[in-house]
């Protein structure tokens, strides 16, 4: 009797937590789905959107977590990479050759000077003003990364098929934007009022009309490494 008397007490506890954590769960915000096309209709990746609170005040920021820009194979991965202000940026390199990163970005002007392979501790920037950072190699011209620095925590990147999440954006009013590195002025501005509710998701859709890029032809590859530098 006793222990029966243990099992339905331990039962009741578990059921409790069980609903609490339900609760916690699906009323803590809602996530915006966002989904990218150009004019022709076709998915946008490397697109991305930002959610800045219209009616929310931002509480318990957490501190933004260290990001990583490699160098590989004489490219940076990724492409685009979007931040919060205050967040850190490493740059390892993961080739057999030097790298030489800098930025003449008015949002961030920086340069860790030619640096052999591996992961150093110097190779580190904060980015601690908004807008977009150019991120470039000294030796190799076509090595090109965009840097997004926003202020909002609640941010994500289109993947290949022009969609992405940002989850567990807390009630309240906010303005939606869209940024890609080939947005032509054309789309410059976009911005949709999206109100979260507590446990529904928001569907938005932006098109975007891009630009050419411009791209530096990447170098030859050289038989035997090229040495140092190529
Ligand atoms: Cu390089």
């Amino acid at each position: 009797m006793k222990n029966n008397k243990y099992f339905i007490t331990i039962s009741v506890i578990t059921i409790y937590f069980f609903f609490v954590l339900v609760l916690v769960s699906c009323c803590y915000g809602a996530n915006i789905k966002a989904f990218i096309t150009d004019e022709e209709g076709k998915p946008v990746e490397d697109a991305v959107v930002t959610a800045t609170p219209v009616s929310v005040t931002i509480k318990d920021l957490k501190k933004p977590s260290d990001v990583v820009i490699d160098q590989v194979d004489k490219e940076f991965i990724a492409f685009v990479t979007p931040v919060q202000v205050g967040t850190t940026v490493t740059f390892p390199n993961d080739d057999k050759i030097r790298h030489h990163v800098y930025s003449f970005s008015s949002a961030k002007q920086f340069e860790i000077p030619l640096y052999p392979p591996g992961v150093d501790a110097n190779n580190k920037v904060l980015f601690d003003k908004p807008g977009v950072v150019v991120v470039g190699c000294n030796i190799h011209d076509w090595m090109k990364a965009y840097i997004y620095v926003v202020e909002t925590p609640y941010f994500a990147k289109s993947d290949s098929k022009g969609k992405m999440i940002i989850n567990n954006v807390p009630e309240g009013k906010y303005d939606v934007a869209v940024w890609h590195p080939a947005m032509g002025p054309k789309s410059q501005g976009q911005t949709l009022n999206v109100s979260v509710a507590n446990g529904n998701d928001d569907d938005v859709k932006f098109t975007v009309h891009l630009t050419q890029q411009w791209h530096s032809r990447r170098g030859p590859t050289l038989e035997g490494g090229g040495g140092l530098y190529r």
